[in-house]
């Protein structure tokens, strides 16, 4: 028994390793799309996003599934996530922040 356990035992850890990073690799893929949609909907290329694009913003990470977009798109909660987001409240929302918003 515990010879079989023993024997057992590293090609469970490495599963349960395998189990444990893949959803970090898919985060990481989730942040990298979250990014081109940044850079998608800052139409004007300031580097921060106004009300106008922040919700195309949301409606770019809310087709591919990304976070809580689709739960923002389908309560139409955009002016709430946005003031929640926008820490500094000057009315743009920068990548920082919505780094910071994600932890
Ligand atoms: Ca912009
Ligand atoms: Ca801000």
């Amino acid at each position: 028994m515990n010879k079989n356990l023993r024997k057992w035992l590293p090609s469970t850890i490495s599963l349960a390793t395998l189990l444990v990073l893949s959803p970090v690799a898919a985060e990481e893929s989730n942040r990298e799309q979250a990014r081109v949609n940044f850079e998608k909907a800052d139409v004007n290329k300031d580097m921060k996003l106004d009300r106008t694009e922040f919700k195309a913003f949301i409606d770019l990470n809310a087709q591919l599934g990304l976070g809580r977009a689709s739960q923002i798109r389908r309560f139409g909660a955009y002016d709430k996530a946005f003031a929640k987001i926008d820490a500094d409240g000057d009315g743009f929302v920068t990548k920082e922040e919505i780094a910071k918003a994600r932890n």
